[in-house]
């Protein structure tokens, strides 16, 4: 059996609401949530594809695509589809999941079976697998067509192309912050030397890793360094996330409130833009803006 720690979960849609949002979206605003890293066991799905008799070097194997036993109210089954060359990626790590954390899958997270691939969007990590197909093209459904693909902040609703736009495979690199809750109150209790334990996540698709994660109370002019809880990942197949925490100096003589930013860097040296304008899309996937913890120090 093949383990791979990976993150699955809605990170394409830690949302707009990040940064202050331009325009609305047509998107659930998960924020930091709706995700997570397990400990998957299953096949690789490259040794499935090899005995079923499949050849890496057949041009007309492009993608191979995914469909799972659910029907949306149209009777479609939810699909989607990975290229080829990550599929049957030796390091891609793609598996075909029967065990989370050293369990049975549970039916909310695909049993009997489900796809895992590591590093890309989770809409691609098909759950109660019916069938998979090796084809030409990328899967038809809706959800590899007409989702999860990004455009220019020009494009809305009225003139969008689904076309126009790859699938999204491959995930940005992305940071949270997820203690303390937002709004609590800090109390200095008369100390000018105050730090506050902040604490949180980060992840990059694609298989990067996280280098580091840095930490702002003055919106971004100066930063300190998070201490980053490493696991065990090898260069280029950093699947999980990484966990941070950071013991933040608030500068002496603040009370009121007090706003903290993070950002983290993977090991292709992608870092999270500051601001929502320049990558919004119209379903508000793939945003990575610096997440922003508010606080509230009082005397
Ligand atoms: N068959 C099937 N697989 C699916 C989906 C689905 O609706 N049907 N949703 C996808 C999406 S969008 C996500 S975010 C993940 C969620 O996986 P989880 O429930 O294990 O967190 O499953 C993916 N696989
Ligand atoms: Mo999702």
């Amino acid at each position: 059996m093949n383990t791979v720690f990976s993150v699955v979960g809605d990170e394409s849609y830690v949302c707009v609401c990040a940064a202050p949002s331009p325009k609305e979206i047509k998107g659930l605003k998960w924020q930091g949530s709706a995700i997570g890293t397990a400990e998957w066991g299953g096949v690789l799905l490259r040794d499935v594809l090899v005995a079923a008799g499949i050849d890496e070097n057949d041009p007309d194997i492009q993608h191979i695509c995914f469909e799972g036993y659910d029907e949306d109210i149209s009777g479609s089954t939810y699909g989607a589809s990975i290229p080829m060359y990550k599929a049957m990626d030796p390091r891609g790590d793609v598996i075909l999941a029967y065990e989370m954390n050293g369990k049975e899958l549970t039916r909310d997270h695909g049993y009997p079976l489900r796809v895992i691939v590591p590093g890309v969007a989770a809409c691609r990590s098909v759950k109660w697998v019916k069938k998979i197909e090796a084809s030409r093209h990328e899967s038809e459904s809706f959800w590899q067509q007409s989702d999860y693909k990004t455009f220019s902040p020009n494009v809305d609703w009225d003139n969008v192309d689904w076309s126009s736009s790859p699938a999204i495979q491959n995930m940005p690199v992305t940071s949270a912050i997820t203690d303390p809750p937002p709004g609590s109150v800090i109390s200095r209790d008369g100390d000018d030397d105050l730090t506050v334990k902040i604490k949180g996540y980060a992840w990059s698709g694609g298989g990067n890793g996280i280098v580091r994660v840095d930490i702002s109370v003055d919106n971004g002019h100066t930063w300190q360094d998070a201490t980053l809880k490493k696991v065990n990942q090898q260069p280029g197949r950093s699947w999980a996330w990484t966990l941070w925490e950071c013991d933040v100096e608030i500068p002496k003589g603040h009370t009121g409130p007090i706003e903290i930013v993070a950002k983290a860097t993977d090991e292709s040296c992608n870092t999270q833009p500051e601001r929502a304008e320049g990558i919004w899309n119209l379903r508000g996937v793939a945003c990575n803006t610096w997440p922003k913890l508010r606080l509230i120090i009082k005397e």
